[in-house]
Formats: structure tokens, C-alpha cells, sequence
């Protein structure tokens, strides 16, 4: 029987469970030196002079400054349309533009010694103005890059307006969706070393998504060839988006090269909170627009975006935001318009659902809003405007191309395993006996997009001396399970047992190519191209067994049988192949159903259920998927009940410990509801689309509108996220006002 799309448990669980993970900060280096980054503590300053005579008083202490670092600076990515002069020094030379940029560098033969000497480090700071938020930001009077004229780092969609977009509407709603900032917050800070060997070459071990890109990016900020750079990644707990290459790790290199020594560096837990790019930040406008029938004809949605000090990622996000701001929904006129800032906060980068799950949170606060205006049930307006079955596929107003969806049995699903009407019911009884408890409901439809930029993926199958198989992959997973879905993918197509196939990825050296784990897309292209790999190398054994005068059988014993007659031929290199497979985006989608008690006196919100239907096409691992989908939901409801990472008006943090930022922990999850639903896409041969990030995208909206919900007899209209004891209760106080 085939391992494919059965409950096959994980294969990595044995090593994590004892302790046989390996992470950067876990691997021996002899002699490395350790690095500590001395970070600004002011959000806008001119750096007018570092004496770091105290700190290298100390024996063995070396501080580093801008002014030694002679290579740089880094970014932005090279994206369409985001504003080039405003790339990141890798450490700040003559002014500091965010709370916990790098302003100097403190090498010390141990970690402890690097704490006492960079609070040894005097940097004279003259503050200057401080663009905080941005709603300043992009008005322009105080400028991040005065060269550059503008804190525009990037634009999106379209400024011009159809002054007729809404005609023919009877109803239009209009609003404003704050998708606060968030902290990825990975159990594993980032960490890298690195050494350079006798060759000249240097090895970089970085905790990442990304390898073989980030090889690219430090061997071109470095002026090296990507050839004489080795990166691997060995374990990583968690990225979550946001572990992309950035200026620590390509001064990790530097210095390797630099002081002719290993060095390393692991990010404190607080250090990561004000140094690890931030998410979501976009500020979205909107207005939408239909019949009092329920029927939506137009949308309208202005998009800002905070991009924080240097545009990185963030900063191109508003593209996907308005690319998939039409959702599910059939809307014949759509405009956006996107706009990104810089601000002396952290920069902003993408992180679990990255530029979808703010097109989302927005569109289902519109329909709500809009629900409301004409008097229908908000479930019934967002069944008149699903897209159709037959028109796949079927290309929306804001121009994406979807492959594949059936968004009515999404929807009906959720509702018939949550009971929907039952708990209309219920809330009707509550109301009636009128107790302190009100109950909410909220529903959303949602859809994704992954493998958003159509990638390609690089994958190898070799078979062993002893008839086993390693299948190499250029994507790189950090807790999304890749060493037992594609072993049981390839063994799906050679019919070896899954304990027979290893899987090797992060290592630039051993794999040829790669792009790397980001959009949700590593099943469908790197699970597509080694299941193509392991065909072809399937062909090559056919071949090769009737030259060597033998059967082929597709299971353990016919592979072992046939490996040990190659090698004895010296043929065996013949049974190994690779593919690189590319594809269009395909389109994921789901309704999730939130249901809350929120305590009228005191603000207290409590989740009590939260039912997901996610379909991310055919479903390589049923375990592994609701292990997704539950990460995915819990950052989504953190989102909309807790997390929110907060600066003052002086651009300082107040959010930048645990205590601070309310992350959330399994014990304030309810158990969550999952129901499966498959709809293959057409564009690889696994039927599959991506699960890895829209948990994120379905359950925000739906907690946020369940919270709006219970409050709706109180004349509450709109409740900013997190919906929170606070909000909630401010919100109460100013509808009794
Ligand atoms: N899967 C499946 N069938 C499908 C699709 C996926 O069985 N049709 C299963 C596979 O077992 C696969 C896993 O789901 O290994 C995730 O697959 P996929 O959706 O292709 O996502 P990626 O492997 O590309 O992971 C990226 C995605 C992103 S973008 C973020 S952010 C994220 C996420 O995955 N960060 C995570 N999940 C995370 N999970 C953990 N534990 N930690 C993170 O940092």
C-alpha cells in the first residue's frame, strides 16, 4: 500500500524527542570566537562618536564599529518597484534609524564576557525626530533618508479612481482594518558561524529557511563567488517567515574572514524581539459596495503599509494584499491602491501568511459591516457572492488566475460540523435571559495563495549501495515535517519502505540548487520534483536491470537486489536523478467558524470553539496537515485576541519581552475542530497546494468578527485587534456613552 495520503507518523520525531537535534548553536567549533551586537537604543539618532576604550580594556576583547566594516550595505531585495537608496548599512555608521539596529560589535572569546563588554561600549547618540508610525511616516515631514526625498519605499495597484466605481450600488460600507504588527517569535532565535578553511572558502552555518539563497546574498554583499561559500542549515525550530538572511549573519561571515577565526552568534530571546524582522503592520482602508439584495459589485481598498527602517520584504507584501483582495468572492470592480513607509521601527517581513492573511481580515470586515448596512445574515451575503464551481479557472478583478475551489462546500461544511443554526439558536436564548455572558459567532471564507511568485524547486533521488534512497530537496523545513512527507512521496513511486529513504536538505554543498521553505510551497514543488526524480530514476533502473540481465521489482527487496548487481557492475551511479519543477501558483482555501463568550462587565474574552475546514488539495499527510493547520490557527487567534507588538511615540518598544507581548501558549488555545476537504489543483502532478500558512488566514477574521458579534445588540459596530479584555471593554464604555 502506498504511504501516500495516509497517517504515517513523523520520522524526525525520534531525533527531536531525544535530544539528537542539531542546531547551530549546538555544533562544536574549536576556538570560534563569540560575537555581540551592541544595538541602538534610540529609534532616530545621529551616531556622533563610540568610545569603546572601556570594553577593550577588558583582555581578548575586540570592538568592531561602522567604520571598520567595508562591506555593505544590504538590501533592499530585489523586488519590483521598492525604492533602492534606502539599503541597511550592516552596521549603522553615522545615524541609527530603529530600537535595536547593530551600531558595533564586540568579538570575546565567550558569551558572558560579551555581555559585561558591550555595556561597556559609549556610543554618544544626538536624537533626532522620530517617525513612529506610519500615518507620519508618510506624510512626509520627517524624512528616514533625506537623499531619497520621500519615505516611500514602494507602491502598488493603481492611484487613479473610478469616480463611478460604486454606481448602481444600494448599500456601501466603509472602514478601517488595522493587521497589527507581530513578532514571529521562533523557540529557536536566530543563530549562525561561520569559518573559513584553508581553501579560502568559506562555511556559513545559519539557522534558515532559505540556504542556497542565502548563500547568493553573502556572497554578493561580500565580493566573494557564491562557489567559495558554503551555507548549511542544520536543524531549525521554527522561522515562521521571518528567518530570512540579514545583516547578523552576513557580519557572522565577515568577521570569519576578517580575524582568520570561527566565529558564532545566537540571538538572545529579547534581542530577537527587537532584531528579528516584525509582520503584518499594513493599515487597510476600505470600501465595499452592493445591492441591498446582498450582492457586491464594488471594493475599494487603500493600503498602508509599515515597512519599518530599511524595506525588506514588508515592504513588497501590499502586492499580494491586493492581488488577493477579491478573495472568494465574485466582485466585478475592484481598485487598490498600496503604499509602503519607512519608520523608525523594526523592518517589516513576512510572516505566517504574509500579505494574504491582511487582504482577508479586510474583504470579512467588509462583509460583515456590509451584512449589517442591508440586514442579512453575514453567512448568507458571503454564500451570494462565492465564486462558481464551473468557472475554474476563474481570474479575478484584482487579477489573480485561481487553478481550482469549491468555496459553497467550504462553507457548508463548517457550518453543518459546527452546528450553525444551533448556535444561532443559543445565542438568541442567551440574549433573551439577557446574563453578563454573550455568546458570539463568526464565520469566515478565506483563500490563499502559495508558491505566490511561481518558483521553481530542485530535487535529486540516488540510490544507495544497500538499496535505500536519499532524496535530496532544495527547500529547507524547520517544522513542517519535509523528511517524512517527501520519503513518503518518493516512496510512493519506488516502492521502498519510508525507513529506507533519507531526506537531505540545507546543505548548498551537497544539494545543486534550491530556493528554499517560504509561501507554502515546498509540497507542491519540491515534493512534485522529487516524486519526478524518483519516476526518472525508476526508468534509468528499468534500464539498467535488462542490460545486467534481471527483473525490476518496486519493493525493498527488488531494489536491494538490483543496487548490489549495479555496484558489482561498478553501474551504480546510473540509479540516481534530478528534476527541477516549476509551476503557477495554486490556490488553497477554507472557512473557519469561531464561536466566543465575552463577559459584558469586564471586557473578558474566552475562545470557546474554533472549526476549520482548510482544503489544501490532495493531502500528502493527514497528521502532518492538521499539525499545520492547528499552528496556523493558533497564530491566527493570537492575532486576533492577543498579540501586538507596540512602540511608543519616541519609537520605543513596549512589547519586547514575554511579559510585554502576549504570546500565546497551548494552555489559552481551546482543542480545535478540523474537517478535511480535498480539491486537487491541477498544476502538479501531486494534485497538491499549500497548508503551511492558512490556518493564519481563515481563523483572525472569524474570531475577530465572533467578538463584534456578541456585542452586536450593545451597539458595537467595530472592535480594533487584539480584541482583548481592553479594546473590548473600551469599545463597551463608548457605545453606552
Ligand atoms: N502537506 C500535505 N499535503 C499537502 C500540503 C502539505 O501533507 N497538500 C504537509 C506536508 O507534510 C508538508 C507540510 O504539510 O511537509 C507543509 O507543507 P507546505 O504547505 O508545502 O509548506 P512548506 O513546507 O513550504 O512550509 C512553509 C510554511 C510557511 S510559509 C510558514 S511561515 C510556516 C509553515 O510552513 N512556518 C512554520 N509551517 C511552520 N511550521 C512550523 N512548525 N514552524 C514554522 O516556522
Amino acid at each position: 500500500m502506498s504511504a501516500l495520503g495516509n497517517r504515517v507518523l513523523r520520522k524526525e520525531d525520534t531525533r527531536f524527542l531525544t535530544g539528537k537535534g542539531l542546531y547551530v548553536e549546538n555544533l562544536p567549533l574549536e576556538d570560534a570566537l563569540n560575537v555581540t551586537f551592541v544595538r541602538s537604543l534610540f529609534a532616530h539618532a545621529r551616531i556622533a562618536g563610540i568610545d569603546a576604550s572601556a570594553a577593550t580594556a577588558l583582555p581578548n576583547v575586540q570592538v568592531l564599529t561602522g567604520a571598520d566594516v567595508d562591506v555593505g550595505p544590504f538590501g533592499p531585495p530585489p523586488l519590483p518597484g521598492l525604492e533602492r537608496g534606502m539599503a541597511r548599512p550592516l552596521v549603522a555608521k553615522d545615524v541609527a534609524r530603529f530600537v535595536g539596529e547593530i551600531v558595533a560589535i564586540v568579538v570575546t572569546p565567550d558569551r558572558t564576557t560579551g555581555v559585561d563588554a558591550a555595556e561597556l561600549v559609549m556610543v554618544d547618540y544626538d536624537p533626532l525626530p522620530v517617525v513612529a508610525s506610519a500615518t507620519e511616516a508618510v506624510k512626509d515631514e520627517t524624512l528616514l533618508f533625506p537623499d531619497v526625498g520621500t519615505n516611500v519605499a514602494g507602491r502598488s495597484g493603481s492611484p487613479e479612481h473610478d469616480e463611478k466605481l460604486f454606481d448602481g450600488c444600494e448599500a456601501v460600507v466603509s472602514g478601517t482594518l488595522v493587521s497589527q504588527r507581530m513578532a514571529a517569535c521562533p523557540l529557536e532565535p536566530r543563530s549562525a558561524a561561520a569559518v573559513r578553511g584553508a581553501d579560502g572558502r568559506l562555511t556559513v552555518w545559519v539557522s534558515s529557511q532559505t540556504p542556497h539563497q542565502d548563500r547568493f546574498g553573502i556572497a554578493g554583499t561580500l565580493g566573494l563567488e557564491p562557489d567559495q561559500v558554503r551555507v548549511v542549515s542544520p536543524d531549525v525550530g521554527g522561522g515562521f517567515g521571518a528567518k530570512q538572511l540579514s545583516t547578523e549573519e552576513i557580519l557572522i561571515a565577515w568577521l570569519a574572514m576578517r580575524l582568520g577565526r570561527p566565529v558564532r552568534w545566537t540571538e538572545t530571546r529579547s534581542e530577537s524581539m527587537v532584531a528579528l524582522h516584525h509582520g503584518r503592520a499594513q493599515k487597510l482602508d476600505f470600501t465595499l459596495g452592493g445591492t441591498r439584495d446582498g450582492k457586491v459589485l464594488a471594493y475599494r481598498l487603500g493600503i498602508l503599509a509599515d515597512g519599518g527602517a530599511y524595506p525588506v520584504l514588508g515592504s513588497f507584501l501590499p502586492h499580494l494584499t491586493a492581488l488577493m483582495s477579491s478573495a472568494v468572492y465574485a466582485i466585478p470592480r475592484i481598485e487598490v491602491e498600496g503604499c509602503s513607509v519607512v519608520t523608525n521601527t523594526t523592518p517589516i517581513t513576512s510572516f505566517r501568511g504574509a500579505g494574504r492573511p491582511e487582504a482577508t481580515q479586510t474583504i470579512e470586515r467588509a462583509l460583515d459591516m456590509f451584512a449589517a448596512e442591508i440586514g442579512m445574515d453575514p453567512v448568507e451575503v458571503r454564500r451570494r457572492n462565492l465564486i462558481p464551481n464551473d468557472t475554474f479557472p476563474y481570474k479575478t478583478a484584482s487579477g489573480a488566475m485561481y487553478d481550482s475551489g469549491d468555496y459553497e462546500r467550504a462553507l457548508d461544511l463548517v457550518l453543518d460540523s459546527a452546528g450553525y443554526d444551533e448556535l444561532r439558536a443559543e445565542q438568541r436564548r442567551r440574549r433573551e435571559q439577557g446574563g453578563p455572558l454573550e455568546l458570539g459567532i463568526g464565520v469566515s471564507c478565506y483563500i490563499e495563495i502559495s508558491n505566490p511568485v511561481a518558483e521553481t524547486e530542485y530535487g535529486e533521488v540516488e540510490i544507495t549501495a544497500d538499496g535505500g534512497a536519499i532524496a535530496r530537496s532544495g527547500s529547507r523545513g524547520h517544522g513542517q515535517s519535509h523528511e517524512t512527507t517527501f520519503a513518503q512521496i518518493v516512496s510512493d513511486r519506488l516502492g521502498l519502505p519510508i525507513e529506507k529513504i533519507s531526506v537531505h536538505e540545507g546543505d548548498t554543498d551537497e544539494i545543486a540548487k534550491g530556493t528554499g521553505t517560504y509561501g507554502s510551497k515546498s509540497t507542491q514543488l519540491g515534493g512534485s520534483a522529487v516524486r519526478l526524480a524518483a519516476d526518472a530514476v525508476v526508468e534509468q533502473a528499468k534500464t539498467l536491470a535488462a542490460d545486467l540481465g534481471c527483473d525490476l521489482e518496486l519493493d525493498d527487496a527488488g531494489w536491494a537486489d538490483l543496487a548490489e548487481r549495479a555496484a558489482a557492475a561498478g553501474r551504480l551511479g546510473e540509479l540516481k536523478a534530478v528534476h527541477e519543477f516549476q509551476s503557477p501558483p495554486t490556490f488553497p482555501f477554507g472557512a473557519h467558524l469561531a464561536v466566543v463568550e465575552v463577559d459584558v462587565e469586564t471586557g473578558r474574552v474566552e475562545l470557546k470553539r474554533l472549526v476549520a475546514v482548510d482544503d489544501c488539495g490532495t493531502i500528502v499527510n493527514p497528521v502532518i496537515v492538521e499539525g499545520q493547520v492547528h499552528g496556523g490557527v493558533a497564530t491566527g487567534v493570537a492575532q486576533a485576541l492577543w498579540e501586538s507588538f507596540v512602540y511608543d511615540e519616541d519609537g520605543t518598544p513596549l512589547t519586547s519581552t514575554f511579559v510585554g507581548y502576549a504570546f500565546a501558549s497551548a494552555a489559552d488555545m481551546p482543542p480545535f475542530e478540523f474537517v478535511e476537504m480535498e480539491t486537487p489543483t491541477p498544476h502538479n502532478p501531486l494534485g497538491a497546494k499549500g497548508i503551511g500558512e492558512s490556518g493564519t488566514m481563515g481563523a483572525t477574521p472569524a474570531v475577530q468578527s465572533a467578538v463584534i458579534d456578541a456585542l452586536a445588540p450593545y451597539g458595537v459596530r467595530h472592535i480594533d485587534m487584539p480584541v482583548n479584555g481592553e479594546n473590548v471593554w473600551r469599545a463597551l464604555q463608548e457605545a453606552k456613552a
